[in-house]
C-alpha cells in the first residue's frame, strides 16, 4: 500500500517538472540551451528538429534561469528583424524586449537577429561569475551561437507545498518557501520577525538559488534584507545562525562599509539602470543588475523570509538579532548572544 501511495506521488510530481535537461519558468514553458552553436536559420532549424522553438521570451524569467546552471554567455532568441519591426516566428511584432541600453545598434550593418546576452562575464570572476542578461542585435547570417529553444509543457504548473502566505520556489530547486516582507524593518527586527515562523532570512546557497531570489527582486523591485551580516571580529560575512558563508553574491567593489558607516548586515538590491531605489549609475550598461550590497542593518527594508519545505515551524528565539540595531559595536556579538543563537540553531 505504502509503496503504490509512493508511486501515486511520483507520477504526480513528475508531471509537474520539465523533460531531464530542460528548465522550468514556473509557469508552462520549459527551455534548453543546445550544445551546437550555429547561424541563426540553424538554430531555428535546430530548435525544431526537437519538437520545439527558437525561445520567445515574454517577460524577463527567462533571462533570469537560462544563466545560472551553465557558463553560456549568449544564446539566440526567436527574434528577427523585419521592416525595422521585431517579429517572432509567427511574424508578429513582439510586445516585450529587454535590450541592453544603446542596443538595438545594428539596422545598417545587417543585425536582424536577438541574442541573449549575459554582460556580466565582461567583469568575470569567481565571485561575480553573471549578471546582467540582457538583448542584443546580431548578425543573423555570421554570428555564431547556441540555440536557446522552448516548448510548452501542458502539464506543468507551480509548486504549492507551502502553508498560507508563503510561496514555493517556481523554477529553482523548490525546496523552500519565502515570503516578501510588505513591512520594513531594521535587519535584526527582521530576521526576529522570519525566526516567529519557524525560518530566517533569506540565505542562498548556490548561484541557483540566488538567481531565483534575484527574480523576486525584478518582479518587487525594491531593496530587501537576506540573511546574512557581519561576523563578531567584522572581518567577514555569516549566515544569520552563524554560519560560514559557501556561495556569495556581492556586487563588485562590495563589501565595502561605505564611507565606515558601519554596514554590517547584507541586503539584496537591483543596481541596474531599471532600479527603483537606484544607487549609482556605475551600472547602467544593464537594466537589471541585482546582487549582494553590505549595508547599516538599522536601515529600515523590506526583508524576505525563507523556510523550509516541510520544516519546523515551532517559533525561534531571536533576542541575538535585536542588538544589531544600534549599527554600532554594541553587545550583539557577546558570548550569550551567540549561545542563544546557537541554542536558535539547534532548536531549528
Ligand atoms: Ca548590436
Ligand atoms: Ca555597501
Amino acid at each position: 500500500m505504502k509503496l503504490i501511495f509512493a508511486g501515486l506521488i511520483g507520477a504526480g510530481f513528475s508531471a509537474h517538472t520539465c523533460e531531464k535537461d530542460w528548465s522550468y519558468d514556473g509557469a508552462s514553458g520549459c527551455y534548453k540551451v543546445l550544445d551546437t552553436a550555429t547561424k541563426w536559420k540553424d538554430a531555428k532549424k535546430a530548435c525544431e528538429e526537437i519538437g520545439a522553438t527558437l525561445a520567445v521570451p515574454t517577460d524577463a524569467t527567462v533571462s533570469d534561469i537560462i544563466f545560472r546552471n551553465s557558463r553560456e554567455t549568449r544564446v539566440w532568441l526567436g527574434v528577427e528583424r523585419k521592416d525595422e519591426k521585431w517579429q517572432d516566428l509567427n511574424k508578429k511584432e513582439i510586445s516585450y524586449s529587454e535590450f541592453y541600453p544603446n542596443q538595438p545598434d545594428g539596422l545598417w550593418t545587417g543585425e536582424n537577429c536577438i541574442e541573449l546576452s549575459d554582460a556580466g562575464t565582461i567583469f568575470a570572476t569567481a565571485y561575480t561569475p553573471h549578471f546582467g542578461a540582457g538583448w542584443n542585435d546580431e548578425n543573423c547570417k555570421t554570428a555564431t551561437i547556441k540555440p536557446l529553444c522552448q516548448k510548452s509543457c501542458d502539464g506543468c504548473s507551480p509548486n504549492n507545498g507551502c502553508p498560507a502566505g508563503w510561496k514555493q520556489d517556481e523554477f529553482g530547486d523548490g525546496s523552500n518557501c519565502y515570503k516578501i516582507s510588505k513591512d520594513k524593518k531594521s535587519w535584526g527586527e527582521a530576521e526576529c520577525e522570519c525566526a516567529k515562523t519557524g525560518g530566517h532570512l533569506a540565505h542562498m546557497t548556490d548561484r541557483k538559488a540566488n538567481s531565483y531570489y534575484q527574480h523576486l527582486i525584478r518582479k518587487n523591485p525594491e531593496s530587501f534584507w537576506i540573511g546574512y551580516r557581519a561576523d563578531k571580529k567584522k572581518k567577514s560575512f555569516v549566515t544569520s545562525n552563524l554560519e560560514k558563508v559557501g556561495f556569495s553574491d556581492w556586487i563588485p567593489y562590495t563589501p565595502d562599509n561605505y564611507a565606515k558607516f558601519g554596514e554590517w548586515c547584507v541586503e539584496m538590491r537591483d543596481f541596474g539602470k531599471n532600479a527603483t531605489d537606484k544607487v549609482t549609475e556605475s551600472w547602467d550598461f544593464v537594466p537589471f543588475f541585482a546582487g549582494w550590497n553590505d549595508r547599516r542593518c538599522p536601515d529600515e527594508l523590506k526583508y524576505i523570509c525563507q523556510r523550509d519545505l516541510g520544516g519546523a515551524t515551532a517559533p525561534l528565539n531571536c533576542t541575538v538579532y535585536l542588538g544589531l540595531n544600534s549599527g554600532t559595536s554594541r553587545d550583539q556579538y557577546s558570548l550569550g548572544a551567540i549561545i542563544i543563537s546557537l541554542m536558535a540553531c539547534f532548536i531549528h
